[in-house]
């Protein structure tokens, strides 16, 4: 492949620069892989193909010459939904698992069992105390800490009529979701269930698969999801506007690097913790490097970066390219998105790769496994290991691209509720005065399927000029942000109205709002919006758009978003194709149901036609301008 070509896989220079790097060093990369498996599986990219059991695998001939059932005599309807729910539950799982790690964290502050951590925002642990029902006013915030610990353990198991935060949804939308049967009862059931329902010879009906997929991903967002954000906001802080830095210009040649990847906070803010110990401090400059640099990849990046302005040197598909720089001495993860193939990119350097979590083991990693009471003392010995690497760096295999680019960050709802004056009116004066048409929700990941970055970016750029604001998480806050949209500047590329509003409060047009798990705050903050209008979610003129997404905690998330009454688009066609029904039911069907569906859609420019269209008929219905 000739150096030119690496444009047609991303549009980042620094990423093109690391592809020409990592051909030269005869590194493999996520698109190398990708190109060997192509073309990828027929009857799996249609969702046509099931080995849930034994007297399988089976598959579905989609031009009607060959097989119409399988084995055990399900159609391609049937396969297909039951694809779709184990699927969405994998995705749930991976969200509220993370959520009890921090539900577990926070029961062992109080509990003191753990020096380790502790509360840093006590006052949000009251107030989430109070909408629990339980008294907050004048106790210590660690009997705080175990009731609400306590209390969000239930969410998990035990049979409850639904969590405990899912009063923030609009009254409408939960008597929709009692109608329908949806209510989410607890977070594990949910997920259980869905795992039962799809054995051979359980739930062989695929609206009623589909139905329970969408409660099992509801209980992601208004449960799972939600128990991760809130706790790690109290354990670790609530975030603050703050700017920092993105793209692998953010690696110093003369420093010791360390990236930070994966998902839960407990482990990089432990790590964040021990880069700045005098001791490990000094030990490195005795190994002749400046100081110890920590940035972030992915959504633990996204955590460090919203709450502590920590840099982000890329998203999913710039985790390897990270190591091709040689730059980097240690890469620690804990769980989800890591990619296996990590670890030989790392082989090909000086790179140390130190897996954490006992749920997350990598074959050719070192295992460090770290405890609630072990972290602090763990993240240092993790640090020390790096300095060592450090002392094995080349530095004739060492090309760090580019330089970092500025972006703003920290707009949790506290924030953005604060920059407003503590009340939403302001945002909705100026939704309802058309200055700001609507909102979207740009989400997720990358794929290689898609030319890296390019969706997303594209997809906000198109948003913004035609005055509607964008919020982003997880990877396409770094696809964002390394096109600058995310300082405030960026107005100057927005429509009249945005760009005006965004000039007052001195805010960027694109507003990052946190990891995957925050997606969260996207939909409380539909809520709050939804019952200071007096209607229901799917009354209010925003959507959801998934370019690049790639994964299962993806498709949870879009489906919790159509559930909770959000127009979701995706860049990336779902495995669904070879079932009418479930396709039908997902892009059309839904709207009679929940008020809203999926489209799919890969061409940006075409996806912002599809999101504008759909504000313009809410903004009408409402009786605003289009
Ligand atoms: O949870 S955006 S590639 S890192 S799945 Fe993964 Fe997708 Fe990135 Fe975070 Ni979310
Ligand atoms: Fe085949 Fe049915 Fe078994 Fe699936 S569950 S592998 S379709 S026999």
């Amino acid at each position: 492949m000739s150096k030119r070509d690496f444009s047609d896989l991303t549009i980042c220079k620094d990423g093109q620069q690391m592809l020409a790097k990592a051909r030269e060093d005869g590194v493999e990369t996520v698109w190398d892989r990708k190109r060997a498996q192509e073309p990828h599986c027929g009857f799996c990219e249609l969702g046509l193909s099931c080995r849930n059991c034994a007297m399988g695998p089976c598959r579905i001939d989609p031009f009607g010459h060959g097989p119409q059932r399988g084995v055990c005599g399900a159609d391609a309807h049937v396969i297909v939904a039951r694809n779709v729910g184990r699927c969405v539950a994998a995705g749930a799982a991976a969200h509220s698992d993370h959520g009890r790690d921090l539900v577990e964290t926070l029961h062992a502050i109080g509990a003191g069992e753990t020096g380790d951590y502790g509360i840093r925002d006590p006052e949000k642990l009251g107030r989430i105390a109070e909408e629990l029902g339980i008294a907050a006013k004048g106790k210590d915030p660690k009997a705080l800490a175990q009731a609400v610990s306590e209390r969000l353990f239930e969410d998990y198991g035990i049979r409850r009529e639904s969590p405990a935060l899912l009063g923030r949804a609009p009254q409408k939308r939960r008597d929709l979701w009692k109608k329908l049967g949806i209510t989410p009862r607890g977070i594990d059931r949910e997920i259980v269930e869905m795992m039962h329902r799809t054995h051979m010879g359980v739930d062989n009906e695929p609206v009623s698969l589909l139905l329970h997929a969408a409660r099992v991903a509801l209980s992601d967002g208004w449960a799972g999801s939600f128990v991760a954000t809130e706790l790690s906001d109290v354990i670790f802080g609530t975030p603050t506007p703050k700017v920092s830095q993105v793209n692998l210009g953010v690696l110093k040649e003369d420093q010791v690097n360390i990236l930070v990847h994966g998902h839960n906070p407990i482990v990089s803010e432990m790590i964040l913790a021990a880069t700045k110990d005098p001791a490990l401090l000094k030990a490195a400059k005795a190994k002749g490097a400046a100081g110890i640099n920590l940035a972030g990849l992915c959504c633990t990046g996204n955590e460090l970066l919203m709450r502590q302005g920590i840099p982000m040197a890329g998203n999913h598909l710039m985790s390897e390219l990270a190591i091709v720089t040689g730059a980097v001495d240690l890469i620690i993860v804990d769980y989800q998105c890591i990619m296996p193939g990590l670890v030989t990119v790392a082989g090909c350097y000086h790179t140390k790769v130190i897996t954490t979590s006992p749920k997350a083991h990598f074959t050719g990693a070192e295992h460090v496994e770290f405890t609630l009471q072990n972290a602090r003392e763990k993240a240092k010995q993790a640090v020390t290991m790096a300095i060592e690497a450090y002392g094995a760096r080349n530095p004739a295999r060492v090309s760090i691209p580019g330089s970092p680019v500025p972006l703003m960050t920290g707009f949790s709802n506290e924030a953005i509720l604060g920059a407003l004056g503590g009340t939403p009116a302001p945002l909705l004066d100026a939704i309802k005065a058309g200055k700001v048409r609507g909102a979207v929700g740009i989400v997720g990941c990358n794929n290689p399927k898609v030319k890296h970055d390019y969706a997303n970016s594209e997809l906000a750029k198109e948003l913004i000029k035609r005055d509607i604001l964008v919020l982003v998480t997880g990877c396409a806050t770094v696809s964002t942000g390394k096109q600058g949209l995310l300082m405030p500047e960026a107005a100057e590329m927005a429509g009249p109205g945005l760009k005006a509003v965004c000039k007052a409060l001195g805010i960027p047009p694109v507003l990052h709002v946190g990891s995957c798990v925050d997606n969260s705050r996207i939909i409380h903050l539909c809520a709050v919006l939804a019952d200071a209008l007096g209607v229901d979610i799917s009354d209010l003129p925003v959507a959801a758009a998934a370019p690049e997404w790639y994964s299962e905690k993806a498709v949870s998330i879009g489906l919790y978003a159509v559930a909770s009454g959000v127009f979701t688009v995706l860049g990336v066609v779902p495995p669904v194709l070879g079932s009418s029904v479930v396709a039908g039911l997902l892009t059309s069907g839904l709207e009679g149901v929940v008020g809203a569906t999926f489209a799919v859609e890969p061409d940006p420019h075409k996806m912002a036609e599809l999101i504008d269209a759909r504000i313009k008929t809410k903004r009408l219905a409402l009786g605003l301008s289009a």
